[in-house]
């Protein structure tokens, strides 16, 4: 079953869970992954005998700070920050921020966790990283924000740097604040250092095609998918959970190649629209207003938005939820099954719980799991890291390109060693043991550390 550990990891898996006690999100994705390395560690005994697991379960490093702040009455504030510099084995930590009020250690932690995977499976000489705070920008000012970005980075500057760990954004931080972020980062340092964070505007370093990336990347690998099951994703019904950047640019590339989705939502609730989401309409709300989802029906004929409620309720060909960790459960699985879903697949990182996953297994729905199905994002940070190097800037069109050929051989390598290790179609395992064999494997040849 989904989340049985093999005997010989059992006792590895209690002994982290007993040494980070309270971080369920963390012990969710440690499972997640263990479960899928019985059968690599079976062939690869040295990575066990190196000990390879309990040092890819302990963090090289990992950083907690005080973020100090005013807001726009004058009043002080006082947030913490995070930066969870995991594992540096394949290159330097590497990986979103997220401001979020649920933002705690044990969420940094899974993220930066999976991010080791993620990062491997891209093929870039990445570590994984990730850090954020638990502050909540709803509501608050630009100023607010801006000072709130610049606190932070005051701390977090001295821990940072192009071969050392390079943040990018994640939900509640998109380029508006990466520009905020940067301009004191520069401040500080006194040098124009591009490569030490990406997702950066256009006119200041960044990279064609990063806001679109994560979701354009699920696009594609979610074609790949269809494709190597002799079809497409023309004419498929869609919903896609969330309205953020992940959302948006899944709901474009989608209606782009044919398919039509037809409900998205936000925290507060969720719209339907039968006839196609209205993507502009969504950018307006969301990109430009900062507003909230239910203003959609209010413009929209024909779309129905209800507080609270469930979009896995709908009926769909293909279920992408791209809004948080742990948002779709067994209730929201069955519900896809029983409406006929064929496919899932992550745009978020961990949205499905271990429990949905194996409810979509069983019942023979495609599921592809966050690690492979979202990396579009931080290979294209890495494209931007790139370019940076170069001092070069290359045409969306080239940058797109890009993308989809690494989007391809992620897709090969999940599909490829699912089969290799004996469980077909298994995306999930075949992501996790590829990954984990470039990782372990590159811990061993650069000795203990
Ligand atoms: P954003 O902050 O841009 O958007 C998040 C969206 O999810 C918002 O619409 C938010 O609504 C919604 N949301 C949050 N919680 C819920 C919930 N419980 N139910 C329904 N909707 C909810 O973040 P991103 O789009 O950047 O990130 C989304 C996910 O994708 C995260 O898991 C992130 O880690 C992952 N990811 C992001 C990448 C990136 O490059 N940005 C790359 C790879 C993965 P509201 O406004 O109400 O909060
Ligand atoms: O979860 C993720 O992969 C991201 N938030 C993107 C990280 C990055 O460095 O671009």
């Amino acid at each position: 079953m989904i989340g049985d550990i093999d005997e010989t990891l059992e006792p590895i898996f209690h002994e982290v869970v007993r040494r980070n006690r309270g971080e369920t999100e963390f012990h969710q994705a440690l499972r997640e992954v263990m479960s899928s390395l019985g059968p690599a560690l079976a062939r690869h005994p040295k990575l066990l005998e190196r000990k390879v697991i309990q040092r890819l379960c302990e963090p090289e490093r990992q950083i907690i700070f005080r973020v100090p702040w005013q807001d726009d009455q004058g009043e002080v504030h006082v947030n913490r920050g995070f930066r969870v510099q995991f594992n540096s084995v394949m290159g330097p930590y590497k990986g979103g921020l997220r401001f979020h009020p649920r933002v705690y250690l044990g969420v940094i932690k899974f993220l930066a966790f999976e991010q080791i995977f993620k990062n491997a499976l891209t093929g870039f000489a990445i570590g994984g990283g990730k850090g954020g705070a638990d502050f909540n920008p709803k509501g608050r000012s630009d100023d607010e924000i801006m000072r709130f970005c610049q606190s932070f980075m005051t701390e977090l500057y001295r821990h940072l740097g192009r071969l050392t760990d390079v943040p990018a954004g994640d939900a509640g931080v998109g380029t508006r604040e990466i520009g905020w972020l940067f301009g004191q980062y520069k401040r500080l340092t006194n040098s124009y250092e591009s490569g030490v964070i990406t997702g950066k505007g256009l006119g200041w370093g960044g990279s064609h095609v990063r806001t679109e990336a994560t979701g354009y990347g699920l696009v594609y690998f979610v074609q790949n998918m269809l494709e190597a099951r002799d079809d497409d994703i023309h004419g498929k019904t869609c919903v896609v959970s969330g309205s953020g950047n992940v959302a948006i640019y899944t709901m474009e590339k989608i209606h782009a190649l044919g398919g039509k989705v037809v409900a998205c939502s936000d925290s507060d609730g969720v719209v339907h629209d039968p006839a196609g989401v209205d993507v502009e309409l969504v950018k307006e709300i969301k990109e430009v207003r900062r507003g909230r989802i239910e203003e959609y029906a209010e413009h929209r004929t024909g779309s129905e938005y209800q507080a609270d409620g469930n979009i896995w309720g709908i009926r769909c060909d293909i279920a992408l939820p791209c809004a948080t960790e742990n948002e779709l459960d067994t209730d929201g699985a069955q519900a896809l099954i029983d409406n006929g879903c064929t496919l899932v697949a992550e745009g978020a990182n961990m949205p499905a719980t271990l429990e949905a996953i194996n409810a979509l297994h069983q019942a023979g729905v495609l599921f592809a799991p966050g690690k492979a199905a979202n990396a579009g994002g931080v290979a294209t940070s890495a494209l931007e890291m790139q370019q940076n190097a170069a001092r070069d800037m290359w045409s969306f069109e080239h940058t797109e390109q890009r993308l989809a050929a690494i989007m391809d051989n992620i897709h090969r390598c999940c599909y490829e060693t699912a089969e290799e290790y004996g469980t077909p179609g298994n995306y999930m395992h075949g992501a996790n043991i590829c990954s984990f064999l470039r990782v372990g494997q590159e811990m061993v040849a650069l000795g203990l550390t």
